[in-house]
Parts: C-alpha cells; sequence; structure tokens
C-alpha cells in the first residue's frame, strides 16, 4: 500500500503566524544541501535560502533536510515553497488561522452530547439528530441503567454526558480528563495574559448560549451532571464510588444513529480511578462555578469530598482490561497518580491540611511526571501538577516553586526532543512507539510547554507551541492534517457510528475541528492491521471509517486540541 503523500515540501498547510517560527520539510534522496524559495500569491520569489539536510528520520523512515523561513514575516495568503522541483500546498501568513480553532474544537462537544436532541440550527442541519438514550424506542434509554450481573442490585439514571468518541459508550475516565481540559481551557484565561472575554458566554453555538455563563462552562456542565450522577448513592454498597463506566452490553456495528441503538445499556463496576477522577473535576468545577452557579459548586465540591474519601476507603478496586465486551475497558491497575491528581484539586479549591497531607505522603510528590508520549486518560498525575503550578493555592512557597520548575524542566525536555524532530514536533515516544491516540499524546506535551510560557514568559515557550502543531496541520510524513477542515488534505472519514459519510453518503463528515487519534504503530483494528502492516510510525495512519485504532475521534483527544486552540488563539500575532 502506498498512500498519495503529495508534493515533498512539507508544510502547515493551515498556515504560519506573521511572527511565528515557519519551518517545513522536504522529503528528498539529496544528501547535499538545496535551495528553496519562497513564493507568493503571484509567483513571485520573496524569500530564499538553503537547506539543511538532517538524514534518515527515525519516525518515518524518509531522507529529509529542514527549511526555515522563518524571517519572512509579512502576511497574505496563497504562499507556496518550492525546493528540489517540489512546490507544497499554498498556505496563508496570518495572525488569524488560528482564531475560530478553539471554538472549532470546543463546538464537536455540542454535537456529542447525549440525552438531548442536537439543534441543526446551531451547528448545521446535518448534525441535527434526535435526543439518543433517553428511554425511546428502541433505545433502552440511560435513565434507569441497571448493572451488569453481579455488580450491583439497583439502577441509576445516568443521562447526559457525551459519547466518548465513534462509539456509544460513557466513560467515566476519559470523561474525567476531557472535562478537565475544557475547565482547565477557561481557568488558564485567569492567570495567564489571555482574553477572558474570548471564554465568555456566547462563544459557542449551544442551546444554553445568553445564560450568563460561559459557554465553554455550559458544555463542561453537560458532561459533570452526568458525572455525578455515576456516583453510588447513599446507603448502598461502596457509596461514593463512581461506576467506571455504562454501555451497550455489545459492540454495535456502524453507522448508527444513538437515538436507534437497541442494546441493553449496562452500569460496570465502581473503580478507584473512575472516583478519583470525579473527585478531581468536581473539585475543580466547583472553584469555577463558585461565581456563576453557587449551588451547583456546592454540590460538585460535596460529591468531590465524598468521591475522595470513598477512594481512600478502597484504593484498589481496580478496572479490568477484561472488561471490554461493548465498549472500551479504560483499565487501569495503578492508581498512585488519580490519588495525586485528585488530592491536588481537593487542596486547590479548599485549601484544607488533610489534603496537602496526602500530595506530601504521595510518592509523586516530586516525581517527574511527564514522559515522552505524554499525559493521558490513564496517567493523569500531569494534570495536579500543571494546575498547583498555575492555579493560585496554599501550597509553602518552596514546594510552589517547585512544581513550577518541574513544569518547566518538563517543557525544556519536550523542546530538546522538538529540536532532534526534523518535522519538529515534540513528540518522541521510546523507539518512536507511536500509540493509538498519538496526536493527543503531542497535544498534551504541548500543553505543558504552553503551560511553562504562562509561567515564564519566554519566547522559546510559546514558540515551540508554534512549531509544535505544524506536524498536526500537515508537516508530516504523510503530508497529511488531523484536523477535519483545517487544510487542504484532512481527515473526512473518522471512525464514528454517528459520522458514516463513507458506509451512507446521507450521513455527514465529522464536522470541522474534529481530532483524528493519529499514527498508532500497533494497528489494532483489522482494516489497519491489514492494510498498513510493516508502516514505519507515521506512516501507521489512515483516513478510514473501518480504522478505530488509527482514525477515531475522542473527547478526550479534541479537549486537548481545543486547549491548545485557546492558547494559539490568544497569541494572534504570536
Ligand atoms: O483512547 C484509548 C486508548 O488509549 C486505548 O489504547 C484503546 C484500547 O484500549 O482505547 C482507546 O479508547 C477507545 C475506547 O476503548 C472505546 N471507545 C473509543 C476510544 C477511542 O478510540
Amino acid at each position: 500500500y502506498e498512500p498519495d503523500t503529495g508534493p515533498r515540501v512539507r508544510v502547515n498547510q493551515v498556515g504560519y503566524l506573521p511572527a511565528g517560527p515557519k519551518r517545513a520539510t522536504l522529503v528528498t534522496e539529496a544528501t547535499e544541501a538545496l535551495p528553496w524559495q519562497l513564493k507568493n500569491s503571484a509567483g513571485t520569489v520573496v524569500a530564499s535560502g538553503t537547506s539543511a539536510p538532517a538524514g534518515v528520520d527515525a519516525s518515518s523512515n524518509q531522507n529529509v533536510h529542514r527549511i526555515d523561513f522563518s524571517s519572512y514575516k509579512k502576511a497574505g495568503s496563497g504562499y507556496t515553497l518550492v525546493a528540489d522541483g517540489e512546490t507544497s500546498f499554498a498556505f496563508d501568513i496570518s495572525a488569524s488561522i488560528y482564531s475560530d480553532l478553539r471554538s472549532d474544537a470546543l463546538q464537536f462537544f455540542y454535537i456529542q452530547r447525549s440525552g438531548i436532541a442536537i439543534d441543526g440550527s446551531l451547528v448545521g442541519e446535518k448534525y441535527a439528530r434526535a435526543a439518543g438514550h433517553i428511554g425511546v424506542a428502541p433505545n433502552q434509554g440511560d435513565i434507569d441503567v441497571p448493572c451488569q450481573a453481579g455488580v450491583c442490585d439497583y439502577s441509576l439514571d445516568v443521562r447526559g454526558g457525551w459519547y466518548d468518541a465513534g462509539d456509544h459508550g460513557k466513560y467515566v475516565v476519559n470523561g474525567g480528563i476531557a472535562t478537565y481540559q475544557l475547565l482547565s481551557e477557561f481557568e488558564r484565561s485567569k492567570t495567564a495574559a489571555a482574553v477572558a472575554a474570548a471564554r465568555g458566554d456566547n462563544t459557542l453555538r449551544l442551546p444554553e448560549t445568553g445564560n450568563g455563563i460561559p459557554d465553554v462552562l455550559d458544555e463542561a456542565k453537560w458532561e459533570l451532571d452526568f458525572l455525578l450522577r455515576m456516583q453510588v448513592p447513599a446507603g448502598k454498597p461502596f457509596a461514593g464510588m463512581a461506576h467506571h463506566k455504562i454501555h451497550d452490553a455489545a459492540w454495535t456495528g456502524l453507522p448508527l444513529d444513538p437515538a436507534d441503538d437497541p442494546q441493553p445499556r449496562e452500569l460496570h463496576a465502581v473503580s478507584t480511578a473512575a472516583t478519583l477522577n470525579l473527585a478531581a473535576v468536581a473539585a475543580q468545577a466547583a472553584r469555577l462555578f463558585a461565581n456563576y452557579d453557587p449551588a451547583f459548586s456546592a454540590k460538585a465540591l460535596a460529591a468531590a469530598k465524598t468521591a475522595y474519601a470513598a477512594a481512600k476507603a478502597n484504593p484498589a478496586k481496580y478496572a479490568l482490561v477484561s472488561d471490554g465486551n461493548g465498549g472500551g475497558a479504560y483499565d487501569d491497575s495503578n492508581v498512585t497518580d488519580e490519588f495525586y491528581w485528585a488530592a491536588a484539586e481537593l487542596f486547590i479549591t479548599t485549601g484544607q491540611a488533610t489534603y496537602k497531607a496526602d500530595i506530601d505522603a504521595s510518592p509523586l510528590k516530586t516525581a517527574n511526571v511527564f514522559d515522552a508520549g505524554g499525559f493521558g486518560w490513564q496517567g493523569v498525575a500531569a494534570l495536579g501538577r500543571l494546575d498547583l503550578a498555575t492555579v493560585p493555592n496554599l501550597l509553602p512557597a518552596a514546594d510552589r516553586a517547585a512544581v513550577k520548575a518541574s513544569v518547566v524542566a518538563a517543557a525544556d525536555a519536550y523542546l530538546a526532543t522538538q529540536a532532534g524532530e526534523s518535522y519538529g514536533m515534540p513528540y518522541a515516544p521510546a523507539d518512536y512507539h507511536y500509540v493509538w491516540g498519538s496526536n493527543s499524546g503531542l497535544l498534551n506535551n504541548l500543553v505543558v510547554v504552553a503551560t511553562a510560557y504562562d509561567l515564564t514568559g519566554a519566547a522559546k515557550y510559546r514558540e515551540g507551541v508554534v512549531e509544535g502543531v505544524d506536524y498536526l496541520f500537515g508537516r508530516n510524513a504523510l503530508n497529511h492534517s488531523y484536523v477535519t477542515n483545517y487544510g487542504d488534505v484532512t481527515p473526512q472519514n473518522q471512525h464514528s457510528r454517528m459520522f458514516g459519510n463513507q458506509l451512507n453518503t446521507e450521513l455527514p463528515n465529522p464536522p470541522t475541528g474534529s481530532l483524528a487519534g493519529g499514527p498508532n504503530v500497533d494497528i489494532q483494528d483489522p482494516y489497519a492491521g491489514k492494510l498498513l502492516k510493516g508502516c514505519a510510525p507515521q506512516f501507521c495512519y489512515v483516513d478510514d471509517i473501518q480504522s478505530y485504532a488509527t482514525n477515531e475521534v475522542a473527547i478526550n483527544w479534541n479537549s486537548t486540541l481545543a486547549w491548545v486552540g485557546g492558547f494559539l488563539g490568544d497569541l494572534g500575532d504570536g
């Protein structure tokens, strides 16, 4: 299988910020430096230089050169970069290339909502659909959901929330990190030189728009209400714990409108990881909603404290890898990081000594919690560390300085990785073992680099983020953007039961701003497994609806795109 990768000059197909770094990658057999030319839309050469041969790139096995045209800063559209007889896709140089990325990435969440009809007048008629899983046939509903056999003897109303990805499952742990990132994207604007108004009411297209509450908080609350419903009620066994997940009894095929899903829905066992996710995110929500919805803030804080206490009483209820029939397993047998994150959020919100004592007792208090592959739903210690560094809190000055220094040190490590990558991405897991959702790992590394910029104001971190997204928008081995409708060649066929245009032309493609999971050397789905066998890491991706291991959408991936999109949007001319 030989994918069509287009022109060998690889650029950010969306464009470059006028003041920002402007780098490209040339795929060529040549070993000596080659001339390059930047042309404007009239074809006039406006800058020129010589490429830097960089040898064989380990993430793609291609021989590549680097091109740096950062010194050219004039805004315009229709630029092309020419080298070795090849002409790149045309791109803009503009301060506004990322001005819609945050809202596009966030709008995805409304379309993923369960339990509410999606209003086509808000997001386009092609995305309109009936409410899913509210007990209207053939749905069996999420309003009165019993447990799996032997797990419990009650049922819960767990309506609402977001469908996690391309399936109709709802999982507390990836819901937790996704909600955290939406809340964090908002919270960041209070501690950085960001434009708070850009995060206010009337910034998204939601049913709640105009209610006086920032839209991103409205969207986060849709999931928060669901997460709270997943908590075991008082008086029941494991009261205060959270059920790990709720999904269909058996896997369904695709496409399948949520409202047409006939499968029985089941609550799965409680888990310590889910419970601590709930504790962390509810504690975070409590401080952010305090000024907007005091009653909800109080409810969230009470739930957070109850969950945390329940997790301490049941510290080793692990979600099992074997529990993956009809939904993802989201297994996790190490919850040290979840304990650290929850203690951090509860301490930031309450200042109470008990949570500080738990942070001090955690083996992660001073550990490096940032790894090369990026944090994610299974490893969440970084979330606590980032918030302890950026959100005002009562840590003693020395502790605060140490957490800030740890974030800056991690960002420095990612910048060093980036400097060694000819495609400019600060993502290099051991042996270039790109995993399921690699694009989210890359973006989460960019969140760390961006946070170092917020903490220090040093230009190198801002530039690291700006260059880092070039890879996502087409400066890569496949010449393929990973964000729908951001670039010339973009994902149109992500795996989803809702967006099945490849299977049924009446269905829409995923909405603008949908991130694809990305290259994954393990290619676990049968389609990619056969098609891409033996692929070099960056080539382990295909824009086909059948490839759930390389080409799915997911809330915990779009959440980091929204966070980074907010950062880039704030930069403007950055
Ligand atoms: O994002 C998850 C990834 O980290 C795991 O390796 C993978 C296999 O367990 O599962 C991914 O999550 C999927 C979930 O299991 C089911 N719904 C779709 C999710 C995104 O692909």
